[in-house]
């Protein structure tokens, strides 16, 4: 897009307008990690359970993120905006919750 038209072109093309708009309308929304903690108790078989429910993954690449938790400490499931990874800390933490595994979800700015 021309310049013009994105500054908001008021004299059609004459450059006598006045300028009414400098920046760009749209700002790209920050994105947040979520993270699995490891934990010694919560089974291998619902970690990659839950990657699969609330994060749409694979039984096969679940299986490869909920191993990288287990031996590195932490892993990331996703990529989202602000809402939408605190709702996915929000439905592991009651999940864990409900099936009383200690299992820790949380979020960190990317
Ligand atoms: N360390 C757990 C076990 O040995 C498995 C586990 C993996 C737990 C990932 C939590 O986020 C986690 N049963």
């Amino acid at each position: 897009m021309s310049d013009d038209r994105r500054r908001g072109d008021e004299d059609g093309g004459t450059g006598a307008g006045v300028i009414t708009q400098t920046k760009p309308k749209t700002k790209k929304p920050s994105l947040y990690k979520v993270l699995l903690l490891n934990d010694d108790y919560t089974p291998m078989e619902f970690v990659v359970h839950v990657l699969e429910r609330f994060f749409n993954k694979g039984r096969d690449e679940a299986t490869v993120i909920m191993l990288h938790v287990h031996q590195h400490g932490v892993g990331i499931c996703g990529l989202y905006t602000y809402e939408v990874a605190e709702t996915k800390v929000t439905q592991v933490m009651d999940f864990a919750q409900q099936h009383q595994h200690p299992l820790q979800c949380t979020m960190e700015r990317e």
